[in-house]
């Protein structure tokens, strides 16, 4: 028994029914899917990885990379998908502190990246966005046929890398029960079923678009419109031959944006959902006037998967994220006493459910800080639960910004940019943003006497963040507002800056 690997994928085996629809006009079955993740299953095992190993991967999106992730969930393998954007130091921390055996990235990168794997002790395999690379190269010659690693529904499956308000990111480890039980709940909850056609715009290697959409997909025996990224032009084009779409908020304004996007567009469509942000009410709305399609808001985060959704049949809410999922309780706590506030006050939110992850990988003490004992998981969101159930996320109790549905967390360029010349302390804020919802503002408080050079404080990021990362604006201010405890008070620089980007 491999619960994940036969309920997502073994059971569509010699299934010729279609899987992925590629922008180039191919369509890939069900059955070839699993071959080609079968023959790639032989080489992780051929190279010695065994059943809890984890492998690193930091590949385009492409139907071979989906098929990686589902050969180390067959080989029992933990997968450990990473963004592309990533630096070569972003990565190393990450295949260095998950102990990667094997780490697959793309052969543009395999020079840069061949030292740091090897010193790790690691194997070094390469994937390019078009398929090819040593991996597949390998994978040529094997056996379609793999027999299946035994696993237990509380074998890791996963780890995905977050970070956090202070030091580095930790490896949320995510079960087999975790991703399957939420896959089982979201495709009752939206109706997904083999005859969905999903358009599948988002990266692979976060929760949204790999355990969410592609999960829910594998799981309802549905097939996806596979694309690279989002790109307006594409999604208006094969919009007609989908049934859903998953998006972060971004893709819902940036579709807005076109005239195109209309009434007749969306005619075929049964169901839009979005998630890893706040959607605004105002997109909500529009959304409806423009579609007649009434958005579907969900909430969810890497280490629980999703919590609450908005109802499929029943009043979708605008600004809301819905009701707890079934299966998933979820409590408004004090953030100091942990105590539940009363019914309509804005508290911290707890979730506790087979949704909610491990712990994270060898930090036992994050762990304990934010998984209690008695199972519920402190989010670090704040908001609000109506007397109906429905859920608003009005903040949130930690310091992170989510640009385009990427999470960013202050800490991490603060740590950089402090340690540039004449920089005697900074404060990196979200500010809103026209597109990408919220975007990275550095407020930069020189020594004295200095005045600190731009280009070197961005370049200084450039070299060890990702892109995403990147402040957009730079900011000197004589000294940062701080309370009476020392804190810096970020509410007031994010609201002098407000309006830096306005449209
Ligand atoms: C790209 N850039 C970004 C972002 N994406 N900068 C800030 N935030 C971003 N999200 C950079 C590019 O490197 C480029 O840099 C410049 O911004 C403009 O790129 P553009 O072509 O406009 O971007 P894009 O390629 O169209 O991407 C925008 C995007 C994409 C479509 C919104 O970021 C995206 O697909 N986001 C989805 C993220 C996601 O899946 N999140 C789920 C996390 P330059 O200036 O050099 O040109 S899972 C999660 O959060 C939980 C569990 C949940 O609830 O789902
Ligand atoms: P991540 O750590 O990437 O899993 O991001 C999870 C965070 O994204 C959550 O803790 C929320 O702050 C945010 N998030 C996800 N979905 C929503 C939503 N629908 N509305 C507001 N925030 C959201």
């Amino acid at each position: 028994m491999n619960p994940l690997f036969d309920r997502l994928f073994g059971k569509h085996a010699g299934k010729d029914t279609p899987f992925l629809h590629l922008a180039s006009g191919e369509t890939l079955s069900h059955d070839r899917f699993l071959r080609m993740a079968a023959r790639m299953a032989h080489v992780l095992s051929g190279a010695g990885l065994a059943p809890g190993d984890r492998l690193a991967a930091q590949v385009e999106k492409s139907p071979e990379a989906l098929a990686l992730y589902a050969a180390c969930v067959q080989a029992g393998v933990v997968f450990l998908p990473l963004n592309t954007a990533y630096t070569r130091d972003e990565l190393s921390y990450f295949a260095e502190n998950s102990g990667a055996r094997m780490v697959v990235g793309d052969p543009s990168r395999a020079g840069d990246l061949r030292p740091m794997v090897e010193g790790l002790g690691a194997v070094l395999m390469t994937l390019a966005a078009d398929g090819s690379g040593t991996l597949t190269d390998a994978a040529q010659s094997q056996p379609e046929v793999y027999e299946t690693v035994a696993r237990a529904e509380d074998d890791l499956a996963a780890f995905l890398y977050t970070s956090g308000t202070t030091g580095r990111s930790k490896g949320a480890m995510l079960t087999q029960k975790n991703l399957l039980s939420n896959a089982g709940t979201l495709v009752e909850h939206w109706q997904f079923t083999s005859d969905d056609v999903l358009l599948h715009a988002l990266p692979i290697f976060h929760t949204h678009g790999l355990f969410v959409a592609s999960n829910v997909t594998l799981l309802a025996g549905g097939a996806m419109i596979f694309l690279p990224k989002f790109d307006l032009d594409q999604m208006i084009a094969l919009m007609p031959r989908a049934t859903t779409l998953m998006g972060v908020p971004t893709f819902y304004t940036r579709l807005l944006d076109d005239a195109r996007f209309d009434k007749d567009l969306t005619q075929g469509m049964r169901l839009f959902i979005s998630g890893s942000a706040p959607l605004l009410a105002e997109t909500h709305v529009r959304f409806e006037e423009r579609t007649g399609h009434r958005i579907l808001e969900r909430y969810g985060m890497t280490e629980t998967n999703m919590n609450t959704s908005n109802p499929y049949e029943g009043e979708r809410r605008a600004g809301t994220v819905g009701l707890p999922l079934p299966g998933v309780e979820l409590k408004v706590c004090d953030p100091e006493t942990g105590a539940e506030v009363p019914r309509g006050e804005v508290g911290q939110i707890e979730v506790r459910g087979d949704n909610v992850f491990k712990g994270y990988w060898q930090m036992p003490e994050k762990t304990a800080a934010e998984l209690r004992e008695d199972g519920f998981f402190i989010t670090g969101d704040l908001g609000t639960q109506g007397e109906d159930g429905y859920v608003t996320i009005v903040g949130r109790n930690k310091d992170l910004i989510i640009s385009g549905g990427y999470n960013i967390y202050p800490k991490e360029i603060e740590l950089v940019l402090d340690d540039q010349p004449g920089v005697l302390e900074t404060a990196v804020i979200g500010v809103p943003h026209p597109d990408f919802g919220e975007t990275v503002v550095a407020v930069v408080v020189p020594e004295a006497g200095a005045s600190p050079d731009e280009t070197l404080m961005a370049a200084a990021c450039a070299e060890s963040l990702a892109r995403f990362k990147h402040p957009r604006k730079f900011i000197t201010v004589p000294e940062l507002p701080r309370n009476t405890m020392g804190k810096v008070q970020k509410n007031i620089l994010r609201d002098a800056y407000k309006d830096l980007f306005s449209a």
